[in-house]
């Protein structure tokens, strides 16, 4: 209740902020793109965490509102890097269910990328596979006008939802992004096939497949070995504020 309460002024007292973990190409290395993950700090109740206020976000609908600043601050956030003619990398946002499902979210997507001129090739939405037992019709619609766009679109937490897998071929998804109890699994010996049953049907999808939550060196070079594209983890780097991501990734 006391988080329900400060929550609804958050906004209003510039309480959010982002910060934005590194996602790197596993062949060349390179950093090609970033997470914008938000974090909350309130006078009264100190830093709070978004596995905390965001379930309490979409329950109360606040998230719509919170979600749309992501958004533009991420856009904001990646174009100004662009201007200053920094590697140019794509940023993903987490886009909740009940925002991906709110009738007006292409207008809000279409209208952020203008005011904020980033090229659209440069944002993705993580969604979650439980978007995927909504209408169907309803959910393709939705995801070929955000492909319209020009913006790309991931599955969140791969692998763990409730939805059953034929929707993967119908829809227009980009790339499939492996949970971390999966990925956790390489380091228990010989419990790995998920990961690599993944690889291979993302691929044989045409899809691209990243690992979340890759924290050792061990973990990469199997993701390595078995052609994942990219991956994201403390291996690479904890999610960072926006001037420390810049030094550390954008600067040659
Ligand atoms: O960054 P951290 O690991 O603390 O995030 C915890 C959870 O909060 C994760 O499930 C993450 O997806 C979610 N989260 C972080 N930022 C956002 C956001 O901007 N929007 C939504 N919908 N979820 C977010
Ligand atoms: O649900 P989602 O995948 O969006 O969650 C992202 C969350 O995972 C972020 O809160 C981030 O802090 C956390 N995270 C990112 N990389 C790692 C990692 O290597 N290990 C652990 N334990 N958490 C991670
Ligand atoms: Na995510
Ligand atoms: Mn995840």
């Amino acid at each position: 209740l006391q988080i329900e309460k400060n929550l609804r002024t958050a906004l209003d007292h510039n309480e959010f902020t982002l910060h934005y973990q590194p996602k790197q190409d596993i062949l060349t290395k390179h950093i090609v793109g970033m997470e914008a993950l938000i974090r909350w700090n309130n006078k009264e109740l100190g830093n709070v965490s978004p596995a905390e206020f965001i379930p309490i976000a979409e329950e109360t609908g606040m998230i719509n509102d919170i979600g749309e600043w992501v958004l533009r601050t991420s856009c904001q956030q990646n174009k100004l890097w662009q201007s200053k003619n920094l590697h140019p990398v794509t940023v993903s946002v987490n886009l909740s269910a009940r925002q991906f499902l709110d009738p007006h979210i292409v207008e809000t997507v279409t209208s952020i990328l203008e005011e904020t001129q980033l090229n659209p090739k440069y944002l993705e939405l993580e969604i979650t596979e439980n978007v995927a037992v909504h209408e169907k019709d309803y959910v393709n619609k939705k995801l070929n006008a955000m492909r319209q766009l020009g913006i790309k679109i991931s599955i969140d937490d791969f692998g763990i939802g409730y939805s059953s897998l034929s929707y993967l071929k119908d829809y227009p998804i980009d790339t499939l992004k492996i949970d971390k109890s999966f990925v956790d699994e390489i380091l228990k010996n010989g419990d790995s096939s998920i990961v690599r049953a993944i690889i291979a049907m993302a691929h044989s999808l045409h899809m691209s497949v990243i690992a979340e939550g890759v924290e050792v060196q061990e973990q990469l070079q199997f993701l390595k070995d078995h052609k994942c594209d990219q991956i994201q983890g403390y291996f690479i780097s904890k999610p960072i504020c926006a001037t420390e991501f810049e030094r550390l990734f954008l600067k040659a």
